[in-house]
């Protein structure tokens, strides 16, 4: 534990850990298990197209959140860009700035247009009252993200979405495990997709899924996926190639046995997190909703604007590789950047967010040892960071993640 300036390793002090400290390192769930069901899928040879080891993980995920369709699917942004698809979005999608460029890019991809909205500052999720300012008439949708999996705010944007006549729908890439009044995420809007990507809590390697209460548009969905064959030699729909692998569904199983223990192992480093940074001066601590399920998988921060990459910086010479997610916002990155340069004015609080937040590791990699450490690190970081940008000006900032992540 550091308690004194000269000690820190942006200085010249050992770094605290020998090993980088991630923030998504993966779960694994159990190995034995793992590998036993790796085993049987080469035994059986069958490894893709809808296998065994998909449907009894899409049952199982269904039953889970309690929806009447779960479809799997090779990674959670091709899950979105059939979901946009299928549901036939089109013109102009109303959704976040501040959120992973995929959400984005699933729209761009089908030269549909993200009109980028405003954020509450307090959740960091869309702000109902910015959605109602930008519908045009050019409007169908409207995709909200469960940031750090927290829910937004469903009933208003349902509301919305109701009166003006548009689709609803939600990337739910952070929330699995996560409920809005007492209801498993999963169940909201026309369709929710979910990444189970290897850097969040719970991991099919690469993976995704579309929850849906549509049989409808479930039945297209799962033709989407599958270039639209409908039978042997028969195609329906324009398709794509979005199956999940028999491989990570065999992960998916053996992650879902240990759901509860990942989500154990995330909300006592949550705890921990809040019980060391309550109270200390120019850090704030994303409140998770207290009396719904939660994940409790990401740990995102606000710190002082002036001082966040200087924080972040003293962080990673420590071995600590927090991340400055979902810095600049997608509206600062390409192609949005040169299609809508003045999208910045619309969007103050996306702007400011932007410039604070830094997601801290957690994950069972990572206890209450770590976790104390990490924290001794920005209390200083946050108390002195002036001081260190002045002992800091002749050397060059290398420490600091490339921009867009
Ligand atoms: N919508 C939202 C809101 C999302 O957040 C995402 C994905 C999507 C849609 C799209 O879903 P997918 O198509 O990805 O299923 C990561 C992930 O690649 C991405 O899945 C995730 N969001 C995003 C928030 O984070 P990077 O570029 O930050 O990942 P990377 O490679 O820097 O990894 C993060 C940390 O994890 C590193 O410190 C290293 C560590 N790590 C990573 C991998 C892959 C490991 O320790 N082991 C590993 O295997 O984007």
């Amino acid at each position: 534990m550091k308690s004194d300036l000269s000690q820190l390793a942006v200085l010249g002090g050992p770094p605290l850990f020998d090993a980088p400290i991630h923030v998504g390192r993966p779960n694994i769930g159990n190995r034995e298990r793992l590998l036993a069901r790796i085993n049987e899928m080469l035994d059986r040879r069958w490894l893709s197209n809808n296998g065994p080891f998909v449907q009894e993980f899409e049952a199982k995920v269904a039953a889970f959140l309690g929806v009447r369709h779960c479809i799997a699917m090779c990674n959670g942004t091709v899950a979105l860009e059939i979901a946009i698809r299928a549901t036939g979005l089109r013109g102009e999608v109303i959704v976040p700035s501040f959120t992973f460029i995929a959400t984005a890019h699933a729209l761009q991809w089908q030269e549909i247009t993200p009109v980028f909205c405003d954020i509450d500052p307090r959740t960091h999720l869309l702000d109902p009252a910015q959605v109602q300012r930008m519908i045009t008439p050019r409007t169908t949708g409207i995709i909200g993200v469960h940031l750090w999996g927290q829910p937004c705010d469903i009933e208003a944007l349902t509301q919305i979405a109701r009166r003006r006549n548009l689709t609803l729908m939600f990337d739910a890439s952070h929330a699995f495990g996560c409920s809005y009044r007492g209801r498993m995420i999963g169940n909201f809007g026309v369709a929710e997709v979910f990444s189970f990507h290897a850097t969040k809590f719970f991991n099919t390697f690469e993976g995704g899924a579309i929850a849906t209460n549509d049989d409808d548009l479930a039945a297209k969905i799962r033709l989407m996926k599958n270039f639209g064959f409908h039978g042997y030699d028969n195609v329906e729909y324009i398709g794509t190639n979005g199956k999940m692998t028999e491989m990570a569904a065999a992960m998916g199983l053996t992650g879902l046995e240990s759901l509860d223990e990942f989500i154990e192992c995330n909300r006592r480093n949550y705890d921990w997190y809040r019980r060391e940074l309550t109270g200390v001066p120019g850090v704030r601590m994303l409140p998770m909703s207290e009396g719904e399920r939660c994940n409790y998988q990401y740990i995102a921060i606000e710190v002082e604007e002036a001082a966040r990459d200087q924080i972040i910086q003293i962080l990673h010479a420590e071995n600590i590789l927090a991340r400055r997610y979902f810095y600049p916002g997608c509206h600062r990155m390409e192609p949005y950047r040169s299609f809508f340069p003045h999208a910045g004015l619309l969007l103050p609080e996306t702007e400011r967010v932007a410039g604070k937040v830094v997601v801290l590791p957690s994950g069972s990699a990572i206890g209450e040892a770590e976790i104390r450490g990490i924290c001794g690190i920005i209390r200083l970081g946050t108390a002195h960071w002036r001081a260190l940008r002045e002992m800091l000006t002749s050397r060059p900032m290398a420490a600091v993640a490339p921009s867009g992540v």
